[in-house]
C-alpha cells in the first residue's frame, strides 16, 4: 500500500516537475489533464514570443455623450470589435479557450510604470501583460515580484462552455478596448458568467479622462475556477484586480474577490464580494512610477440627469456614494468637496479607503447644470491628487414651488450686460450662482426698483435664484 502511494506521489511529483521545468503550454495535449489534477504550477509563463503583429485598426466610433446612468465607461460591443485571436490551439472564428494569450501591436505607446509599450498580450484569464504572456490561472496579491500585468479580473476565465461569451478587442489610433463579454470559468463552466472591460490609451484619449487605464464592470457572477480550489465558482484563491509592475514595489490593488455579495472592506484585508464590482468603473494613471494618484469607485456617471430618475426631481433627496482608494498599502486619502446649493456631505472620514457619502436636495439645487468637484489627495510620495468633477443636471428652465408662480417672474434682458432687471412682482433675495455652485452675487430687491448691477460678475452662464418667504424659483442667465 505504501509503495503504491509512494509511486503515485512520485508520478505526481514528476508530472509537476515536468510542467514546471518544461513550462508546458496551454495547447499541449497534457495541459488540461495536468490542470484538472492540480498538477500545474499556476505561475507558469506561457512565453509567447514578443514581436509586433499587424493589428487591425478600426476607427473609433463616437461615444454617445447623452448616456444615462453609468454607461460612459462600458463601450457597447458592436461590429467594430473583433474576437481576440488567442494562440495555443484556439480556433477561429470564436477562439474559445482556457488559458490562452494573444500578442497585439498598438499604433500608440502605452505607458506602464515608466516604460512605453507598443506590443502587449491579451491573456484570457482577465488581464493584459507587457513583458510576456501569462497562462497563469491562479492569481496572486499585488505587489508581487513576478507578474508584469494589468488585471481587470485575474481569475480562471474559460470560454469553452457553450453558453460562455467570448473575449473581444478593438484598437483605435489612441486606445485599445478589451471586453470579456459574459465569460465562464474553469473547467468549461457556463452557469455563471461575468462581463468586464479594460481600456488602455496613449494618455490623451477622452475615453479615459483621468489617466491611461480604465476598468469597467458589467454583471460579475463568479470568482474562482476549480483549479484554484474554487467550488461552484467561488472560494479558493481570490481573483485579483489591480496593476503590478513585477518588481515587488510598483503596483496598485483594488481588491481580491472570492465570494458573492457586495461586501468590500477596501483593497487589502478581507477578500471581497464580487458583486461590489457590478456596474463599477474607475480610471488610473499607471504611467506614474512612484505613487499612483488616488482612484475612485463611482456609482453614477460623470453626468446625472435628474429627471431621468423619475418625475419627482423637484423634491428628491438623493443619497450618493463614492469610494476613494489610495490605492497603495498604508497611504491615507482625504477628500475635499466643492458643491452647490442643495449638496451636503454625509460621511467623509480619511483612511486607506474612504467611503464618501453625500446628499443632493434637488429642491434646493438650481436648475441647469450643477458641478460637484472632489479633490482626492493621498499622503504618499509627492502627495498625489485626483480631481473628479460630476455634473448634476436639473432639466427645465424653471421649477415652480408653492405660491410663487415662476412664469410670472421675469428676468431681462437675457443675455444681460451690466444690468439685470427683475419684474416688479418679485420682492426678495436674488442670488447669482456659477456653474461650480459658488454664489457670486447676492442682492435684495423690494419690488419697486428691481435692477441689479452685474458689472462685478464675469461673462458666462449662471443660475439666478429668486427666493422669497422660504421658497425659490430659478432662472438661467447668460452674462455677456
Ligand atoms: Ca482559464
Ligand atoms: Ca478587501
Ligand atoms: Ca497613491
Amino acid at each position: 500500500m505504501k509503495n503504491i502511494f509512494t509511486s503515485i506521489t512520485m508520478l505526481a511529483f514528476s508530472l509537476a516537475a515536468f510542467a514546471q521545468t518544461l513550462q508546458i503550454q496551454p495547447n499541449d495535449p497534457q495541459y488540461q489533464n495536468l490542470k484538472v489534477q492540480g498538477l500545474l504550477s499556476s505561475s507558469v509563463p506561457s512565453n509567447l514570443p514578443h514581436r509586433i503583429s499587424g493589428a487591425t485598426q478600426n476607427a473609433l466610433s463616437q461615444r454617445d455623450s447623452s448616456t444615462g446612468i453609468c454607461s460612459a465607461c462600458m463601450v457597447e460591443l458592436d461590429s467594430t470589435f473583433s474576437v481576440v485571436p488567442f494562440d495555443f490551439g484556439a480556433t477561429a472564428p470564436e477562439y474559445r479557450n482556457d488559458d490562452g494569450s494573444a500578442r497585439v501591436g498598438l499604433p500608440f505607446n502605452f505607458c506602464f510604470y515608466g516604460t512605453s509599450y507598443d506590443t502587449l498580450f491579451i491573456n484570457n484569464n482577465g488581464n493584459l501583460s507587457f513583458s510576456g504572456s501569462y497562462s497563469s490561472f491562479t492569481s496572486f496579491a499585488f505587489p508581487n515580484a513576478t507578474f508584469n500585468m494589468l488585471a481587470a479580473f485575474w481569475a480562471d476565465v474559460d470560454t469553452r462552455g457553450q453558453l460562455s461569451g467570448l473575449v473581444y478587442y478593438k484598437i483605435t489610433p489612441t486606445a485599445m478596448i478589451v471586453k470579456w463579454e459574459n465569460v465562464g470559468y474553469f473547467p468549461n463552466q457556463d452557469d455563471l458568467l461575468s462581463t468586464f472591460q479594460i481600456i488602455i490609451t496613449d494618455g490623451t484619449d477622452p475615453l479615459v479622462p483621468n489617466g491611461n487605464v480604465s476598468f469597467c464592470y458589467g454583471d460579475m457572477q463568479w470568482t474562482t475556477g476549480s483549479a484554484s480550489s474554487g467550488v461552484g465558482g467561488f472560494g479558493g484563491t481570490p481573483a485579483t484586480v489591480g496593476a503590478n509592475q513585477g518588481d515587488g514595489i510598483r503596483y496598485f490593488q483594488v481588491g481580491r474577490f472570492d465570494t458573492t455579495g457586495t461586501a468590500f472592506d477596501g483593497p487589502y484585508d478581507a477578500a471581497d464580494g464580487v458583486d461590489a464590482l457590478d456596474s463599477l468603473f474607475f480610471t488610473a494613471n499607471v504611467c506614474d512610477t512612484i505613487n499612483i494618484p488616488p482612484m475612485a469607485f463611482d456609482f453614477v456617471c460623470d453626468t446625472l440627469d435628474l429627471p431621468t430618475l423619475g418625475g419627482f426631481f423637484s423634491s428628491i433627496a438623493l443619497e450618493l456614494e463614492l469610494t476613494a482608494l489610495a490605492p497603495e498599502i498604508g497611504q491615507t486619502v482625504t477628500i475635499e468637496a466643492q458643491g452647490f446649493p442643495g449638496f451636503s456631505i454625509l460621511e467623509n472620514t480619511p483612511g486607506n479607503t474612504v467611503n464618501f457619502k453625500y446628499a443632493i436636495n434637488t429642491a434646493e439645487m438650481p436648475s441647469g447644470v450643477n458641478t460637484l468637484s472632489l479633490m482626492i489627495t493621498d499622503n504618499g510620495p509627492g502627495g498625489k491628487s485626483t480631481v473628479i468633477n460630476k455634473t448634476f443636471v436639473k432639466s427645465g428652465s424653471t421649477v415652480g414651488i408653492n405660491n410663487i408662480n415662476d412664469n410670472d417672474i421675469q428676468i431681462f434682458p437675457n443675455p444681460a450686460n451690466n444690468q439685470l432687471n427683475i419684474s416688479n412682482n418679485f420682492k426678495g433675495i436674488v442670488s447669482i450662482i456659477a456653474l461650480d455652485g459658488k454664489n457670486v452675487g447676492q442682492f435684495e430687491v423690494n419690488g419697486n426698483n428691481n435692477n441689479i448691477n452685474l458689472s462685478d460678475i464675469s461673462t458666462g452662464v449662471y443660475t439666478v435664484k429668486l427666493s422669497s418667504n422660504g421658497t425659490s424659483v430659478y432662472k438661467r442667465l447668460i452674462k455677456q
